[in-house]
């Protein structure tokens, strides 16, 4: 590793599950990839004590607090990120870009657009670096997905098919807060599946397939009450457990979302397929290291290619020429789901080096958001809500 690359001095809010895996980027990020920049892990932040010490001491952060507002004071102190539930999004992120702070924030963006729209401009009148960590786009399979998009090998777009699956929830003995389970507490996180999982579809499918114009959208909470982890007490449960919708896409294109964590025996069943003219490609989260891919004409020679020979490739997104896996291994050796916020991260400092921010950037991921919203309000209104 280069010894005069320029320090970034991270402080870190959070220590949970997002916590850990910023934390791994900084610390693996330049030993694979040539940057400008490295990464010192200087403080992190949380409201436990021991908690904070002790994510501190694992990963090598040289000091800590207990009060986020000390870390954004602090000049030793050149980003911040984010890695708190969601209620805490809009708070930190304004203060932290106040303070001339460049500012990395977990997704969902915000609790609504509301929030979304205050974090936005205080970015832009702090004209600070800025990205959401939406680590699907960093998936090789998801970034080849986008190279044939840009290639024109899908062509004119007809259908977009998202799922986001999974099962943790199923049972109404799961409590509902704390530091654990604030996921299914609608006062940290806003929304259900909406905001945790369809997020993660809504970025992909507008990166992959343009900008999404209306919706209509049903939701469901299946088990109605739960018992808070922190206070005991039994409350209704406010989050959607379910979300389906139906998106016009401004290109003509149709799609379908669906998203629950409810389906017994998906745990993270991310996919996404897009059908076009002159091709398709579908991706599995399950089983990352594959694009699948149908070509029916080559747009170099416009070729048809419908013969008996005809068939869907699967290809193997391992090779040198695959989007970020010329940092990594051999050919045909995987990389898996930590290595998504490494690719982030070294994008992140790319693009700091060069000056071309990165994305998805808050302005981005505010789009996103107000697809979330409209799909929540469409679930309540039972009409087709335009995306402002
Ligand atoms: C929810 O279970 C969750 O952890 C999301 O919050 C993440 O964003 C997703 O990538 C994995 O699932």
């Amino acid at each position: 590793m280069a010894t005069d690359l320029k320090p970034l001095r991270i402080g870190i809010i959070g220590y949970g599950f997002m916590g850990r895996a910023h934390s791994n980027a900084y610390r693996k990020v330049n030993q694979f990839f040539e940057l400008g920049h490295r990464p010192v892990l200087q403080a992190c932040s949380a409201r436990s004590e021991d908690k904070i010490k002790a994510f501190a001491d694992n990963w090598g952060y040289e000091s800590y607090e207990t009060d986020w507002r000390k870390l954004i004071e602090r000049d030793d102190i050149d980003v911040i990120d984010i890695a708190t539930p969601n209620n805490t999004h809009c708070e930190i992120a304004t203060a932290a870009a106040e303070a001339g702070k460049m500012v990395l924030c977990e997704k969902p963006l915000a609790m609504n657009v509301d929030e979304g729209e205050k974090m936005l401009s205080a970015i832009e009148k702090a004209g600070v670096a800025n990205m959401v960590w939406f680590n699907y786009r960093r998936v090789p399979a998801i970034a080849l997905a986008k190279q044939l998009v840009d290639e024109g090998r899908i062509g004119k777009s007809f259908h977009y098919r998202a799922t986001y699956n999974q099962d943790w929830t199923i049972s109404a003995d799961v409590p509902q807060g704390g530091a654990a389970l604030w996921r299914l507490d609608v006062a940290a996180a806003g929304s259900g599946v909406t905001g945790d999982l369809l997020a993660h579809s809504i970025d992909s499918a507008e990166w992959l397939n343009g900008p999404i114009k209306r919706v209509t959208a049903k939701a469901e909470t299946f088990v109605k009450e739960r018992k808070h982890a922190e206070t005991g007490e039994v409350q209704p449960v406010g989050i959607d457990d379910a979300c389906m919708f139906l998106a016009e896409f401004a290109n003509g294109s149709l799609g379908t979302f669906e998203s629950t964590r409810y389906a017994r025996g998906r745990k993270n069943f991310n996919t996404l397929e897009l059908n076009g003219e002159s091709g398709s490609i579908y991706f599995n989260l399950e089983d990352p290291q594959y694009l699948d891919f149908f070509e029916y004409a080559d747009p170099a020679t416009g070729k048809k290619t419908e013969d008996h020979l005809t068939g869907w490739r699967k290809i193997h997104v391992t090779n040198f020429e695959h989007p970020y896996m010329d940092k990594w291994w051999v050919p045909g050796c995987t990389i898996g789901y930590e290595h998504t916020f490494i690719n982030a991260l070294a994008d992140f400092i790319k693009g700091l080096d060069s000056g071309t921010p990165v994305q998805p950037d808050f302005a981005s991921a505010l789009r996103t958001q107000k697809v979330c919203d409209a799909v929540l309000e469409s679930a309540k209104s039972e009409q087709w809500v335009e995306i402002a």
